[in-house]
């Protein structure tokens, strides 16, 4: 089964793309399996509107460990099953938080034995500091994935009016990527997530 990773920067949308492209796949409901630092694994069954309730939220590092969803899309007559995992969102900084250092951890060791990468970037957040600086996690993570050559960037909130400005700025600091506008928010752009997630699985 092959293995699609969600990383991003804390606050991104990770978690509420992961629960709605799901929901846009077909899942009323989802089996979380939670993996923390030191292998402890957990699973929950959620609807995936009580899973939105509790997973999601604008508290920076809200997700701390790996959260797997097994999910299936069909390709022509058959259902391929594939794993994604949402997980901590990643920073510049060495984070105060023990726990929040781990969840880092656990991202980038996943990020390297994934088989197809998904980095989710806010389009709201992008300032000229952003723009002009070259050493931002969103690059690090962009200059890893095109060597991996099995990477795509979603662009996220698309719907805050003056994010969707950012779209073209996006498009000229991360070139090499194949840039995908969504709204996690409002399940749009995910028919075309969808298809290059068929493609890679
Ligand atoms: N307007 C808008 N808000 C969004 C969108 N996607 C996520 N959000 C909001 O952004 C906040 C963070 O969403 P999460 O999905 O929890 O973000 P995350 O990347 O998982 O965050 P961490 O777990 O903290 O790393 C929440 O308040 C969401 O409601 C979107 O497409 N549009
Ligand atoms: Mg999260």
């Amino acid at each position: 089964m092959r293995d699609l990773i969600v990383v991003g920067r804390p606050n991104s949308g990770k978690t509420m793309f992961t629960l709605n492209f799901a929901s846009y796949i077909g899942s009323k409901s989802v089996d979380i399996t939670f993996r923390s630092y030191d292998d402890l694994i957990t699973c929950r069954h959620f609807s995936v509107e009580e899973a939105r309730r509790e997973l999601c939220s604008n508290t920076l590092h809200k997700t701390k460990t790996l959260q797997s969803l097994v999910l299936k899309i069909a390709i022509g007559k058959t259902a391929v099953n594939f794993r994604l995992t949402d997980t901590c969102g990643i920073g510049e900084k060495i984070h105060n938080e023990v726990a929040v250092r781990r969840g880092m951890a656990q991202t980038l060791s996943l990020m390297r034995c994934a088989d197809f990468i998904l980095h989710i970037i806010d389009l709201s957040y992008i300032s000229k500091e952003y723009l002009n600086g070259s050493s931002t996690i969103d690059h690090e993570i962009y200059n890893y994935g095109v060597i991996r050559n099995s990477y795509i960037i979603l662009a996220n909130k698309t719907d805050i009016p003056f994010a969707k400005d950012n779209l073209t700025k996006l498009s000229c600091i991360f070139p090499k990527a194949t840039i995908i506008p969504i709204s996690a928010l409002l399940s749009q752009g995910l028919k075309e997530v969808k298809s290059c997630v068929a493609r890679n699985i």
